[in-house]
């Protein structure tokens, strides 16, 4: 028979395993396609719960567990995938928190729903019927821009719920996703994966879930984690755009372009640097918008006029002006940050918004091939 294996990391979860552990395997006979296996990745938890998981392995012999050191909810994962794959060779795997916040009761619909074509289900807080019935305001409100952010600036406009960690996947869909380069941490590397899962062609349905807080333990999400997220936003959007990488080059150029020429003017020519750094910001601006179109958007299919494509590239670069300097006012002023990394947290991010109004304003339009791009890519 087919096996089905959940792979659970926990972090001081010996309370909730206690509850948990037995609830998930009662539902394994309302399962008939799968043999319901189950892998608790433990990174030595100073409380206690692998010895808890040991001591009900008699009692549940699908239950299996492997221990490490904590390096994060991703790291953990990761390991928990790689060795349920050569262990049990599943042709399903499930992610889960251990700490009661997902329903086991809805398992054999989870599994049911791949017999039906779909190669990954999301427990979904987000879709209607889901609910997060104690969350704060703050926490929903940060739940809710962060997958707003997922979904426009990742290209995946129609899965409402990106950040949730109870899920079910074909396993032959996760061996063809490169885990490798994906983020350690918990909101991050959840979101990383499923990124990776839609890039390799994942058919995906959403089933409404309610997520209630935890009663028992301690959350493990941090703030750090949280400003991970926004960092690993950039990383997952652009890691495999060729444009974004050609956009860089281009800009870099610029950088030398610009430099090159407020030199001569100033130095050689004797004009007053008033004078010259304007002309030399013009300049290198034109020189942008010339490498750019002949090289960086060379596969678009521009639906923009080369006029207004040339006004559209000055307001993209203006407005990413605003946004470096007003991230770097923040930053320095606000949070008294060191005022030359708050300047290039301030360039990153004025570069984002530069590429992204480029690619979706300036050239927009589908590639010369008929393909989408990736910031534009209809999701079903
Ligand atoms: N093995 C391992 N498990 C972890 C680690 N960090 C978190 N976990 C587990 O991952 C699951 C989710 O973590 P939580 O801290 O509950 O995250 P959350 O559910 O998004 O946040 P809360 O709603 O605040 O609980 C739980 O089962 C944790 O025990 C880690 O570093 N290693
Ligand atoms: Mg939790």
């Amino acid at each position: 028979m087919n096996i089905a294996c959940i792979v659970l990391p926990t972090y001081n979860e010996s309370e909730n395993v206690k509850i948990l552990l037995p609830r998930i395997f009662e539902q394994a006979d309302r399962i008939a396609s799968h043999e319901l296996h189950m892998l608790v990745v433990d990174d030595n938890s100073p409380d206690g719960t692998a010895g808890v998981v040991r001591g009900m392995q008699a009692r549940f012999p699908r239950l299996h567990l492997i221990t490490g050191e904590k390096k994060g909810l991703g790291a953990a994962y990761k390991r928990g995938f790689a060795h349920a794959i050569a262990e049990l060779d599943p042709d399903v795997i499930l992610q889960m928190d251990a700490d009661l916040q997902h329903s086991p009761e809805l398992l054999p619909l989870m599994i049911d729903l791949l017999q039906h074509g779909f190669t990954f289900v999301i427990g979904s807080r987000f879709i209607f019927g889901g609910s997060t019935p104690d969350f704060s305001l703050r926490r929903r409100t940060m739940s809710l821009v962060g997958n707003w952010l997922l979904r426009n600036m990742g290209g995946l406009p129609s899965i409402r719920d990106c950040t949730s960690g109870f899920r079910c996947i074909k396993a032959e869909l996760l061996k063809r996703c490169d885990l490798t380069g994906l983020s350690t941490k918990g909101y991050s590397f959840q979101s990383s994966l499923l990124f990776e899962l839609v890039r390799n062609g994942a058919k995906v349905i959403e089933v409404p879930i309610t997520f209630p807080d935890r009663v028992r333990g301690e959350s493990k999400l941090s703030f750090a984690d949280q400003v991970e997220f926004l960092f690993n936003l950039a990383r997952i959007r652009f890691r495999k755009s060729s444009e974004f990488t050609r956009f860089l080059l281009v800009g870099a150029s610029g950088v030398v372009v610009n430099l090159g020429l407020y030199y001569l003017l100033t130095r050689l020519f004797s004009v007053s640097l008033e004078i010259a750094a304007p002309i030399a910001i013009e300049v290198s601006i034109v020189s942008n918008f010339i490498l750019n179109n002949l090289y960086t958007f060379r596969e678009r299919d521009s639906r923009n006029s080369l006029m207004r494509r040339f006004l559209y590239f000055h307001v993209a670069a203006g407005v990413a002006g605003v946004v470096n300097y007003s991230i770097f006012m923040l930053l320095v002023k606000g949070v008294g940050m060191f005022d030359m990394f708050a300047n290039c947290v301030g360039i990153a991010a004025g570069t984002v918004v530069n590429y992204l109004m480029n690619s979706r304003i300036t050239w927009v339009g589908k590639k010369k091939d008929g393909s989408f791009p990736i910031d534009r890519r209809p999701m079903r």
